[in-house]
């Protein structure tokens, strides 16, 4: 009873927190969180046709528990971006409406591999039935993941993926980061004219997520367009504040920018900031490509300071715990759950602005 009135208390502080923009205290210890009714209205978009998963998971939760709960344990990276917070929010709202069949115990890792090899270790001791991860980077998951198979804990990788043997995790829910990087390649093209210097933003190092966006925009710039340039491509960490440093350094050694690439929004936003303190104006003078879709980057792009975003969805908890109901119910999955990206450029920011969810 202790417990949980402890778990409610520092839920509030946690969405309070996360409210006010100030990221929510660091959560590294294995203990569940619960988010209140506060964070419930925030999360009430559907994500890949969430609705169906919805109700799927709902079903499947309760087909095959009867009163046995599914205990899913999920190592989060940490709080690097708003797509991030926008994920966990999705996840542990998703928990606690569903806490009649879902019990949920969620570890923050605050970016570090080892907090969350910790959180999968304490996880499997607790013996959950389903683990779910974003790995921080792809490499230096096998033993661990071993010491899941071996306790006969189905692993569920969530928007990164991990460099491991297929037989070691069940299933990737997440994007084709190669496809996004291209998309955004022939983005940065056509805002530029098909010519001139560009600079890269690149997430954390190691991270699929920052591998692949990479490799499908340098891959793709080089294969169709020999008139652009990327004189300069560092990593941002994925974070606002790095962004905006690394464009910092950018500007002062180049002075003919056409247009800067970020792997997610949340650097573009920082880089943004650092043009207009450079005294140029982004979305004129540099045109901005980034990956995501967060409202903020919307909301630059309504003003005119942000050109393309390249959408990548977090609203994946409805969608993760289908699956995991899946798993605890004996069920296959598809080995690479796929989610839908598109392309949305600063014409039609005003317009779907309103209906923004993250
Ligand atoms: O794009 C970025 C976040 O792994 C797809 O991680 C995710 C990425 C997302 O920090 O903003």
């Amino acid at each position: 009873m202790k417990r949980k009135l402890l778990s409610m208390v520092l839920c509030l502080s946690v969405v309070a927190a996360m409210a006010m923009g100030c990221g929510n205290p660091k959560e590294a210890k294995n203990e569940p969180v619960k988010t209140s009714d506060a964070a419930k209205a925030d999360d009430k978009a559907d994500a890949n046709d969430a609705a169906d998963a919805d109700d799927a998971a709902d079903d499947a939760a309760e087909d095959t528990s009867g009163d046995e709960k599914l205990v899913v344990g999920f190592a989060q990276i940490g709080q690097e971006s708003g797509w991030r917070d926008a994920e966990t929010m999705s996840i542990q709202t998703y928990a606690e409406e569903h806490s009649d069949t879902i019990e949920l115990h969620f570890a923050d890792a605050q970016q570090k591999q080892e907090n969350q090899i910790k959180a999968i270790k304490s996880f499997i001791e607790q013996d959950v039935d389903v683990i779910g991860l974003a790995p921080v980077v792809e490499t230096g998951w096998d033993q661990v993941f071993a010491e899941a198979k071996d306790a006969g804990i189905p692993i569920v990788l969530l928007d990164r993926r991990a460099d491991v043997s297929e037989d070691l995790y069940t299933t990737f829910i997440g994007s084709d980061f190669i496809e996004e990087g291209k998309m955004a390649a022939a983005e940065m093209a056509k805002l530029i004219g098909e010519e001139g210097k560009i600079v890269e933003l690149e997430g954390t190092v190691g991270a699929s997520a920052a591998t692949d966006r990479k490799k499908g925009f340098d891959d793709e710039i080089a294969a169709s367009y020999p008139n652009i340039e990327i004189i300069a491509s560092q990593t941002g960490d994925f974070t606002r504040a790095q962004g905006k440093e690394v464009m910092e350094s950018f500007l002062k050694s180049n002075s003919d920018i056409k247009g800067v690439y970020a792997h997610n929004d949340d650097m573009a936003l920082g880089a943004i900031e650092a043009i207009k303190e450079a005294g140029l104006k982004p979305g004129e003078d540099i045109k901005t490509v980034s990956v995501d879709g967060v409202k903020d980057i919307f909301e630059a792009m309504a003003a005119g300071e942000a050109n393309c975003t390249v959408e990548c969805n977090p609203l994946l908890g409805p969608l993760f715990f289908e699956v995991a109901a899946q798993l605890k119910a004996g069920e296959s999955v598809e080995k690479w759950v796929k989610s839908v990206d598109g392309v949305f450029t600063a014409d039609m920011a005003a317009e779907v602005l309103p209906d923004r969810q993250y």
